[in-house]
């Protein structure tokens, strides 16, 4: 009996050191740990909020890793929720790079007519609810809700 005890803690502490990759509220997509936050934030106080959680705001490199991203949020909008919300991916120095370390895009998924060309104030990039959550370029100032990003090694080391 007591040896069927300790097996039955050594399988739960194992599967509680799986579920460590990502913190409570984050998902697992590849090596990444993903949250979307639904507080209204600009861009600045957006990217700002996930350095608190030693994340970043979301960079999408791949269509597989904007499929996994878009069907998350699609999971939300079904709820009724609109969840436009800011990436990683901002053109206030000229070109569209993804912050803090200035990466060009490898992939992108613009909406129709997006980035508009008549935006001039519109610097920064949402996924957008309204058209299925393809990319749009909108003001930076303007609130939204955001998602952050982190590695899963930052995410064990962090905590
Ligand atoms: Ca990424
Ligand atoms: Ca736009």
């Amino acid at each position: 009996m007591i040896k069927a005890i300790f097996l039955l803690s050594v399988l739960y502490t194992g599967a509680a050191a799986e579920a460590a990759c990502c913190p409570d509220g984050w998902v697992r997509y590849g090596s990444s740990c993903y949250t979307i936050i639904t507080s209204q934030r600009d861009w600045t106080e957006a990217a700002s909020d996930c350095g608190i959680y030693g994340a970043h705001l979301i960079h999408i490199e791949t269509k597989a890793e904007n499929d996994f991203i878009k069907n998350y949020l699609k999971k939300f909008t079904k709820t009724g929720a609109s969840l436009t919300s800011w990436i990683g991916l901002s053109d206030m120095i000229g070109s569209w790079q993804w912050t803090p370390n200035g990466e060009t895009l490898s992939f992108s998924d613009w909406s129709p007519g997006q980035p508009g060309r008549n935006e001039p104030n519109s610097n920064c990039a949402t996924l957008w609810a309204p058209k299925g959550y393809t990319w749009d370029d909108y003001g930076c100032n303007l609130s939204a809700n955001f998602i952050c990003e982190k590695s899963i090694d930052s995410a064990t080391i962090v905590g």
